[in-house]
């Protein structure tokens, strides 16, 4: 079994397009029914998926990208999403300097108009240098910007943080952006 193709399967399900399977998100948390989620797997992409491989994904995910509530009735996409949700994220003083990697051919928008959500509920922002590289190399030559949160911080800018570490905010004004490479 692919349980990287299905844990993508499960990003698309639990951020962007809970319809696909028919189930619903929380607005609250962004939680998912686990059960309901598991039928939906089995019945559209992985017919021998089950809770087992589901907490096998969930505890070995790379980014985190995924968690369960206690008693694991619940799932959920710790950040990413495009759909409507509440994640209760508390505002939060970032470190000085943070990075967004993005596709050379974004650059000149991006230098123009700053950072902007796009699809998504906010802006991402990398902790280092590599993994923000790694963001922007997924759809061509990557660049990285070096963002001046702390800057942005004392300017008034808001940023949360999700459980598994990514830094959020609603835009990133030209401004406060520098090249990297
Ligand atoms: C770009 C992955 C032109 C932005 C990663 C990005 C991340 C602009 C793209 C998470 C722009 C949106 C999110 C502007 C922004 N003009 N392009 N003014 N402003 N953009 O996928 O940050 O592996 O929605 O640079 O690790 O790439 O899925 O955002 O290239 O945390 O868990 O518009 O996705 O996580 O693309 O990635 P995305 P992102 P996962």
């Amino acid at each position: 079994m692919n349980l990287t193709g299905i844990s993508k399967y499960m990003s698309k399900i639990l951020r962007h397009a809970p319809e696909l399977i028919g189930i619903d998100i929380e607005y609250y948390g962004a939680w998912a029914d686990t059960q309901e989620l598991i039928k939906g797997i089995v019945r559209t992409k992985e017919k021998n998926f089950n809770m087992e491989i589901l907490e096998k994904i969930v505890a070995n995910d790379e980014k985190q990208r995924y968690s369960f509530n206690e008693d694991k009735s619940k799932v959920r996409a710790n950040q990413g999403h495009s759909i409507d949700v509440d994640m209760g994220f508390e505002a939060k003083m970032p470190p000085e300097i943070l990075f967004h990697g993005t596709p050379e051919t974004n650059r000149e928008s991006i230098d123009r108009l700053g950072l902007l959500k796009q699809g998504r509920n906010y802006v991402h922002l990398s902790n280092d240098k590599q993994s923000a590289r790694k963001v922007g190399g997924r759809h061509g030559k990557p660049f990285v910007y070096k963002v001046l949160t702390g800057q942005m911080y004392r300017d008034g800018y808001k940023f949360y943080c999700s459980d598994n570490g990514v830094w959020l905010t609603d835009e990133v004004p030209p401004q406060y952006l520098k090249y990297l490479y």
